[in-house]
């Protein structure tokens, strides 16, 4: 029987269990990245661990989402990052070098490898033919110290392209069409692996638009064949010697197969609050805009960059319009400073921006109330922009130009012809802005720089016997990790902080949860379908463990943040019937007994008794071996430093 590209890697790289669906197995993880949003807690773990160095072939540092720095903390941040990746053997990529999934895409994706990044959008990597999985904090920290990295073994979809994209449609216009097939839950459990002739006609920035926003389907991740193309971009690189080929088998066999015609697809807009709520321009209709952006990691290639500045060169931004652009990688921005499409955006009247995640994070450029702003990211949540009542279309960078000139969201098929766009033979390569690390035999010289905003890991109990503890928090389905703990440019320095941060714990929903559950000393949450979906910010597990959280009730979780809970020894709990989730409201007294016994033999079954209303409840605590143990000893950090022992 064939493999798939997904089951060649994963076989490559398996160290425990075996390739059976739905179980779970672990894989030698071969890179590693991180941010710095993510990645002070993520070192303060890899120093707790006591590994002196990163035992993956390259781990790198990246510097890209708090770079507003209006405050001691973020710099701080930075400099903490910096010491750590010095000191450890990481690589360093500097403020200003760009956002991580961009930059590693350019500079150090390997194809056929495995790379965990703190991060959710680490997939962007699939572009290149990795196996590019986004996990929390702990699970990269545990990866450099060159631990396993463990995933139930996914089902694997197959989306098979073909045809040829039309003009002004966009890569971005195929994720949106993948969204709106399969909804933000519809890839929990899976890789999609595109496949087909269509594939060839997409450049590696294209695939990494596609499998960047796979993230967004809740898939495990998303990859593409390694093929010409993509040689062909690593030679552009400079680093042709790292490409090997990667295709799946004629007769691979996958779980599920959606078939794409690029030729059929139109340009499409995921609309306000959900990047699955996709529609067409003529579904949409006349809508007028206050805001677009450009960027991200989504959407700031070189290409990207190109086709906006050729729809701007010469006109002027609508005088009604705001429009702001963030180049990638500092390559980017390089290189269209000297092609001088850099020059025809600031001509246009575009807000130049640094290459960094900025308002992609709410760092920054918020729009107007009820302002419609049009975005070439990823996510629109509900208030992730920093204005709670923006409304935040997610669009390809064609529509978002075509629009910032004419004031309304507009189809860019009404800009006439399209001129070819072609990836240069060489790209301009200069990687100044990556820190060595220290040689090991000077590593110890190296001093770490904490900085008064940088708070040790939350104190974890084992887990208990019995929780009785009542509802401190009744939520409804799709609860991103946006909604859990917010970021934006007021939350987003207190990262390094979890008892400063758990006091803005759930502030989207109720501002007043924070200090209830604190005065309840131990509680639990109740949610409905895809708990946790969006980041991999582990702050949504380790905010709730600092304010008490014992476990967490729900219809279904994601991924990354189910991984998150168990990371930090909070218990994930689904009820069997999903009907039940009427039967609890918030403030009742919920009792589970013999917890720690059932986890200890195995037994998946438990009952939550309700004792304010006499229901009992059936729940699961599908826990296997190695999550079990973790639970146990209270978090992944004790039951590692256990294991180190
Ligand atoms: C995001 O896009 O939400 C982030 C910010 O990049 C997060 C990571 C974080 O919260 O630090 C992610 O996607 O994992
Ligand atoms: Fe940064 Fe936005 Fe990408 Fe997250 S989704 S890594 S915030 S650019």
């Amino acid at each position: 029987m064939g493999l798939t590209m997904t089951e060649k890697i994963l076989s490559a790289h398996l160290v425990e269990g075996e390739l059976i669906r739905g179980t779970e197995i672990g894989i030698r993880i071969d890179q590693t990245l991180t941010q710095d949003a993510t990645g002070t807690m993520a070192y303060l773990e890899f120093e707790a661990m006591g590994v002196p160095r990163v035992r993956t072939e390259r781990s790198v540092a990246y510097i890209d989402h708090n770079t507003l720095q209006n405050g001691f903390e973020n710099a701080d941040d930075h400099r903490f990052i910096g010491s750590c990746a010095k000191k450890h053997g990481l690589y360093f990529s500097r403020p200003g070098n760009g956002i991580c999934h961009q930059v590693h895409l350019e500079r150090f994706g390997i194809p056929g490898k495995t790379l965990i990044g703190s991060d959710s959008h680490t997939p962007t990597g699939g572009g290149l033919g990795m196996l590019a999985i986004g996990a929390g904090g702990l699970d990269v920290a545990v990866a450099m110290g060159g631990g396993a990295y463990y995933i139930t073994c996914p089902k694997v979809v197959n989306v098979r392209l073909s045809g040829k994209l039309s003009p002004w449609v966009a890569a971005k216009d195929v994720i949106l069409e993948v969204l709106r097939r399969m909804s933000v839950k519809g890839g929990v459990g899976k890789v999609i692996e595109y496949t087909g002739e269509g594939v060839k006609t997409l450049t590696v920035p294209e695939r990494a638009t596609i499998t960047n926003m796979g993230a967004e389907l809740g898939a495990t991740t998303s990859v593409f064949p390694s093929d010409e193309m993509t040689r062909a971009f690593l030679k552009a690189q400079q680093r042709e010697e790292v490409w090997t080929p990667l295709c799946a088998d004629d007769d691979a066999v996958y779980d599920e197969v959606i078939e794409i015609d690029l030729s059929k697809l139109e340009p499409l807009a995921a609309c306000p609050h959900s990047p699955d709520n996709v529609k067409t321009m003529s579904e949409i209709g006349k809508l007028k805009v206050d805001q677009v952006c450009i960027g991200s990691c989504t959407n700031s290639s070189l290409l990207d960059m190109m086709k906006v500045a050729h729809i701007l060169k010469g006109k002027t931004v609508h005088p009604d319009v705001s429009l702001a652009i963030a180049p990638g990688s500092k390559q980017v921005l390089n290189m269209i400073a000297a092609n001088g499409a850099l020059g025809d955006m600031i001509d246009a009247g575009a807000r130049i921006l640094e290459s960094a995640c900025g308002p992609c994070i709410g760092m920054g450029q918020s729009p107007n109330s009820g302002g419609i702003s049009l975005r070439t990211f990823n996510r629109n949540f509900e208030g992730r922009s920093g204005t709670k009542d923006g409304q935040i279309y997610l669009v390809s960078p064609e529509t978002a130009a075509a629009s910032a000139l004419t004031g309304y969201l507009t189809d860019p098929r009404t800009l006439g012809d399209m001129p070819e766009f072609k990836l240069p033979d060489v790209f301009t390569v200069n990687d100044n802005m990556v820190t060595l690390p220290a040689d090991e035999k000077d590593m110890d010289s190296v001093e770490i720089k904490l900085g008064p905003n940088i708070k040790p890991y939350p104190e974890t109990h084992p887990l208990l016997e019995t929780i009785d503890a009542p509802v401190s928090l009744k939520v409804g389905d799709n609860i991103t990790t946006d909604h859990i703990m917010p970021a934006g440019a007021k939350i987003l320095p207190l990262r390094s902080n979890i008892p400063k941060i758990s006091e803005h714990c759930f502030a989207v929903c109720d501002e007043e949860f924070p200090k209830r559950a604190k005065a309840l000393g131990q509680s639990i949450i109740v949610g409905g379908a895809n708990y946790g979906q969006g980041s991999s910010r582990e702050h949504a597990a380790l905010a709730p463990l600092y304010l008490g959280v014992k476990a967490v009730l729900v219809k279904s979780f994601a991924r990354i943040h189910r991984a998150n809970l168990i990371n930090a020894g909070i218990l994930p709990l689904t009820f069997v019937n999903e009907a039940d989730y009427d039967k609890i409201a918030q403030g009742d007294q919920l009792v589970l007994t013999g917890v720690r016994k059932a986890v200890e033999e195995g037994r998946t079954e438990l009952t939550v008794v309700n004792k304010t209303s006499g229901a009992e409840i059936p729940v699961l605590c599908e826990l296997t071996g190695r999550t079990k143990d973790i639970m146990l000893a209270g978090g992944l950090l004790d039951y590692t430093r256990e294991a180190l022992k």
